[in-house]
């Protein structure tokens, strides 16, 4: 038995799997969670049960799955699986649900005003849900007042990217040139927990020769196989990128050609760098100057080189600036828009690139457009049906929205989907009162996440492989994740619960439930934006594994590697921009002496709402940790496996000590996969991209008696 979408999977090598005892439905879709969207066939039988195997023909995984993926299927059986709308921790039934979440919104924005009434949503989403919840947001709910979690996870990055190419493409080239380079500088990235996958294109560059260089406080399991680890102190990316510049411009590896005929703004970045002398930066890094020279060289000296940053640099109150120090070597190095060199932000979350394109962005329309541009209103109010004057502009921030819910003059209402911010979002405890606050919190989830178990009406939603979208992955192809089985009964789709309040809140067309139907509005809003997917139909996706946007035509081909002649700049050039290092926002003091750092695991993902529920991860990675020195252990009074109190001015949680010679001695390591460690974090937001600084803030350390 197959579906009649297999007939489309074009050159898809079928797998055979595993024998089994009834005839059993193979589709090939993509796995629920990172941005990597590692190609899975999903086998499923009778019942709920599926068995995954990975997908050889996307080049992101080309065979390869990591310990989430294998197991994604425990999601769709899982016990905890909502089932069910809950009406103030009340099952319901949809109708009664439904029309109360539009009456209170009504109600609400009667009194209060359009923004009253705050929408959230998640890099999680497929394309479709995504440029479905901005133009609820902005068509029916008429509120500006929308953004979401993207905003924690790699806006900096694209804020410096449209700063120096004039687009965000996170990484502007296929995945499959990283094996091809001959040297690599990876700024923050864990790879071999966040996207093990990805981990092969790297060694296939090591195996044929080439250097990999990593930047990290800690020696992760990815800086291990690296050839050169920059141990940092956490927060000094950007002083380490100045001072790799300065010795780069110092020993004569700038591309004066390149630097000439393809960049502008060069000089003012050159006149700033000079006093970024190597030594200066070793005392703000703790990067010896040896190896501040060692990784100019390497990279100075490869025919193709590429500069890479994850969270780790990006996350940062001063992270766009980071990112464009980054950009700036990239630059200077000639590496960006040359084939097989270049910069990539390493995308985070499932639809990380194409959640940030289609207008769930509190300044953004589809297409990448922005708000405030009066050709772009005119173009989506077109495609809308709608005034332009009757669009919003501009929202608040995902934090600062957060923060404002259910203050005099903020939201008195939230529609969440796909973000779990009681946990992941920085300072919790604070955003946990201001959710108390609101008036009315409506979570659409497929688990009872902590922020759906806080929500007056929570909506049961269908997952991943019960439905189908595109996500575009963090190479920006844009992919087709598909239904492998049939939602179990009482689940809505997001979309047809967008459908069903639009309907409530007086709009019988305009927001159709059928994801091909908004995909099909989608490219014709999308289409003249940076982000123009236009061109790309599922079909396309399905014969061609996926499609590269921009997209502007069907007959066009797509584009893997958008800035090989010219940057989306309105010359065409990249820009410089010169930055200064400034110290993290909260930086070390007698009371507080060590620095929090905070990422991931390799078995959770994200708020750990969805693998906390999967028996063979909550195995593999049990109970929330602290990562210290011995030294420190030792100083503190700690050893390894014993409970410890981490305290910051925000707040107080605790871990289990482990203890490790792999991370600084001034520093300290916890993974946010489980609720208490955003209550220490530092909400400090980056002042273009509004990012918070997640990785890094002051705190203490306490026995625990
Ligand atoms: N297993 C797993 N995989 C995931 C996810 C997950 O939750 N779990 N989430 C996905 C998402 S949304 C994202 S955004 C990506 C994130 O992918 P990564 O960016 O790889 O993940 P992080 O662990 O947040 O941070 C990477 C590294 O930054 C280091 N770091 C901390 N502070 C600093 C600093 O100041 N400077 C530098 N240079 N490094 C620092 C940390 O020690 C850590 O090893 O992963 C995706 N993949
Ligand atoms: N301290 C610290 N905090 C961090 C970070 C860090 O490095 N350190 N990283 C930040 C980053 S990069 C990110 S991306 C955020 C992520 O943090 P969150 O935004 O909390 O992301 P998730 O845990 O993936 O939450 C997704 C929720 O939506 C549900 N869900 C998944 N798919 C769908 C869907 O299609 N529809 C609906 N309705 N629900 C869905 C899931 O079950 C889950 O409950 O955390 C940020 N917070
Ligand atoms: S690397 Fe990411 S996309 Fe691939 S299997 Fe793991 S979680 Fe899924
Ligand atoms: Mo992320």
């Amino acid at each position: 038995m197959v579906k009649p979408l297999e007939s489309t999977i074009g050159s898809m090598p079928t797998t055979s799997p595993p024998v089994l005892e009834s005839v059993k439905t193979e589709t090939a879709t993509h796995c629920p969670y990172c941005a990597l969207q590692c190609g899975m066939i999903v086998a499923a039988g009778e019942g709920r049960e599926v068995t995954i195997t990975p997908r050889t023909d996307i080049p992101a995984n080309a065979g390869g799955l990591c310990q989430k993926g294998w197991t994604a299927g425990e999601l769709l059986t899982n016990g905890t699986r909502l089932t069910t709308p809950l009406l103030y921790g009340e099952p319901a039934r949809w109708d009664d649900a439904l029309d109360h979440v539009a009456t209170r919104i009504r109600e609400i924005q009667d009194e209060h005003g359009p923004d009253a009434v705050a929408v959230f949503g998640g890099g999680g989403l497929t394309n479709e849900k995504a440029y479905l919840l901005g133009k609820f947001a902005r068509v029916a709910l008429r509120t500006s007042q929308i953004d979401y979690n993207g905003r924690f996870c790699m806006s900096s990055a694209a804020a410096a990217s449209i700063r120096a190419f004039g687009m965000d493409r996170g990484m502007p080239f296929p995945i499959t040139d990283l094996a091809a380079a001959d040297a690599i500088l990876l700024a923050g990235g864990n790879m071999a927990e966040t996207m093990p996958p990805f981990v092969r294109h790297l060694s296939g560059m090591r195996e044929r020769g080439g250097a990999l260089i990593v930047a990290d406080p800690r020696l992760t399991p990815t800086a291990k196989m690296a050839d050169l680890h920059l141990q940092l102190t956490p927060g000094t990316d950007l002083a380490l990128a100045l001072g790799l510049l300065h010795v780069a411009l110092a020993e004569g590896y700038a591309d004066d050609d390149y630097i000439a005929t393809r960049t502008a703004g060069f000089d003012a970045v050159a006149t700033s760098i000079a006093a970024w002398w190597p030594e200066r930066v070793e005392r703000i890094t703790g990067v010896p100057v040896a190896q501040l020279r060692q990784a100019v060289h390497l990279l100075g000296n490869a025919r193709r080189a590429m500069v890479l940053t994850g969270r780790g640099a990006e996350q940062h109150a001063k992270g766009t600036d980071t990112v464009t120090a980054f950009v700036n070597l990239a630059l200077a190095l000639g590496l960006p828009g040359r084939e097989g060199s270049g910069y990539a932000c390493v995308t985070g979350q499932g639809n990380g690139q194409g959640g940030r394109e289609h207008g769930q962005k509190a300044d953004q329309l589809p297409g990448y457009r922005k708000i405030d541009d009066p050709a772009a209103r005119a173009h989506v109010a077109s495609v809308w049906g709608v005034d332009p004057a009757d669009l919003p502009g501009a929202g608040r921030s995902a934090y600062e929205l957060l923060d404002a819910l259910g203050t005099p003059g903020g939201p008195r209402a939230l529609l969440l989907f796909g973000s779990n911010p009681l946990v992941s979002a920085p300072e919790a405890g604070r955003v946990a009162d201001r959710l108390a606050a609101l008036d009315l919190l409506v979570v659409s989830d497929f688990v009872l996440s902590e922020t759906a178990a806080a929500a007056d009406v929570v909506l049961p939603t269908t997952q991943w492989a019960e439905e189908s979208g595109t996500m575009t992955n963090l190479e920006g192809r844009v992919l087709l994740r598909r239904e492998a089985v049939a939602p179990p009964s009482g689940v809505r789709s997001d979309l047809s619960i967008l459908s069903g309040l639009a309907v409530r809140l007086g709009h019988d067309a305009g927001f159709p439930a059928d994801p091909r139907a908004v995909f099909e509005e989608l490219r014709l809003a999308s289409a003249g934006g940076a982000a123009d997917y236009a061109g790309i139909t599922y079909e396309r996706i399905a014969a061609e594994t996926g499609v590269f946007w921009p997209c502007p035509a069907e007959d066009h081909p797509g584009t893997p590697r958008p800035f090989l002649d010219r940057f989306a700049t309105p010359d065409g050039l990249a820009r410089f921009t010169a930055v200064e290092h400034r110290p993290p926002e909260e930086d070390l003091d007698v009371e507080y002496p060590l620095y929090l750092t905070t990422g991931r695991v390799l078995a959770h993902y994200q708020s750990g709402a969805q693998t906390r529920r999967i028996a063979a991860l909550t195995a593999a990675s049990p109970e929330v940790f602290v990562e210290l020195h011995p030294d420190l252990a030792e100083s503190v009074g700690v050893t390894h496996g014993e409970p410890l109190r981490v305290v910051s001015r925000r707040g107080a949680t605790e871990g289990i000590a482990r203890v490790t010679g792999a991370i600084r001695p001034d520093t300290v390591f916890m993974p946010f996969h489980w609720p208490g460690v955003n209550l220490l974090t530092n909400p400090a937001l980056d002042p273009l991209s509004r990012m918070p600084e997640f990785k890094v803030c002051a705190v203490k350390l306490e026995r625990v008696a």
